[in-house]
C-alpha cells in the first residue's frame, strides 16, 4: 500500500501512497504502513527529511476511504478520528525531521489534511485541493478544521470548508496553501532541491524549530473536531451524502 525509497544524495526518504485505482484513498492499512515507516525513519540518523506523495498522476490522496467508514457508529468514528491523528497526522506535524508533501493531483478531505500536516507543501500545476466533507454530510476529521485556518486564515478556511469547493494549484499558491507550484514532471526534483537546502542546517535546530513553531497552535480544537465529526454519523444527511457518492450521484440533503 506504500512504496518506499531513499535518495542518498539528499538524505531523503520518499514515501508514495500506492492505491491508484482508489485515487490513493487512505484506508486503515495505508495509515498503519505510513505510521510504521515514519517510526523507522525517526530512528534513522542518515535520513534528514521525508517526502510524501501519491502513485500516479491523478491523485495525491482523494480522502479517507469513504467505503471503509460508511457504516461506522458515532463511537467508532470518534475513535477513528482520534487514533488517526495520534498514529499519523499529529506524528507528521510533530515529526523531528522536515516532511514535504509532493501534491501530484487531487488532495481532498483526509488527503488535504495529510498535506496540511506536513511542514512544506509543493503542488503540481494539475493538483486540485479541497475539504469536501460537508458535501458528504461530514466535517474534516483529521485536523482540517484546525490546520486550514492556521495556514490560510479563518476567512478563507471558512469559505473552503463550508462551500466544500475544490481549488486549483494556482489558487492554492495565491492564498498560501502551498509553497510552490511546478509542472508534474518537476515535482520530485523541486522537493529534493528543498531537501538539499536542509543540509546547510543542524538537524537538532530543525527539530527544535518545528517543535517551537507548532507550540503556538496547541489547543483543544482537535478534540472538539473529533467529537463533532463522530456525532454527524448519526444523521440522515451523512447516510445520504455517502450513498450519493457511492452511487455516483448528487446528494439530496434535507
Ligand atoms: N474513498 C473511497 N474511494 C474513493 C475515494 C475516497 N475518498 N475517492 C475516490 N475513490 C474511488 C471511487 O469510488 C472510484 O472507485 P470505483 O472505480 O471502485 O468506483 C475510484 O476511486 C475512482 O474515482 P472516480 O470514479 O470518482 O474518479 P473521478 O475522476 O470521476 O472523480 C474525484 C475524482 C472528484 C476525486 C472523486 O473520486 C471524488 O469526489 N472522490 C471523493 C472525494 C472526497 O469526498 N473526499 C473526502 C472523503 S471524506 C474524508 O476524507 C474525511 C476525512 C476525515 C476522516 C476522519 C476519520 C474517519
Amino acid at each position: 500500500m506504500i512504496n518506499y525509497k531513499e535518495n542518498q544524495e539528499c538524505k531523503t526518504a520518499i514515501i508514495e501512497i500506492n492505491r491508484p485505482t482508489q485515487l490513493n484513498a487512505l484506508n486503515n492499512k495505508v495509515i498503519t504502513d505510513l505510521s510504521d515507516k515514519l517510526n523507522d525513519i525517526e530512528h534513522t540518523p542518515s535520513i534528514r527529511s521525508v517526502i510524501i506523495s501519491g502513485v500516479g498522476d491523478k491523485a495525491f490522496v482523494a480522502g479517507a476511504d469513504i467505503k471503509e467508514f460508511q457504516d461506522f457508529t458515532t463511537e467508532r468514528a470518534i475513535e477513528l478520528s482520534k487514533s488517526g491523528k495520534i498514529k499519523l497526522f499529529n506524528k507528521i506535524s510533530h515529526f523531528s525531521k522536515p516532511v514535504i508533501s509532493a501534491i501530484n493531483g487531487y488532495a481532498l478531505g483526509g488527503g488535504l489534511e495529510l498535506a496540511l500536516s506536513t511542514h512544506i507543501r509543493i503542488a503540481s500545476s494539475s493538483a486540485k485541493l479541497g475539504l469536501p466533507e460537508c458535501s458528504l454530510g461530514l466535517i474534516p476529521g483529521y485536523s482540517g478544521t484546525q490546520k486550514l485556518p492556521q495556514i490560510i486564515g479563518v476567512n478563507l478556511a471558512m469559505e473552503m470548508i463550508l462551500t466544500a469547493k475544490m481549488i486549483n494549484a494556482e489558487e492554492a499558491h495565491r492564498i498560501g496553501l502551498v509553497n510552490h507550484v511546478v509542472e508534474q514532471d518537476n515535482l520530485l526534483e523541486k522537493c529534493l532541491k528543498i531537501c538539499k537546502l536542509f543540509h546547510g542546517t543542524s538537524p537538532e535546530a530543525l527539530s527544535s524549530a518545528i517543535k517551537s513553531i507548532n507550540s503556538c497552535y496547541l489547543n483543544e480544537g482537535d478534540d472538539v473536531e473529533s467529537r463533532e465529526f463522530g456525532a454527524l454519523f448519526e444523521t440522515d444527511n451523512f447516510k445520504e451524502g455517502v450513498n450519493a457518492f457511492l452511487q455516483k450521484r448528487k446528494p439530496n440533503f434535507n
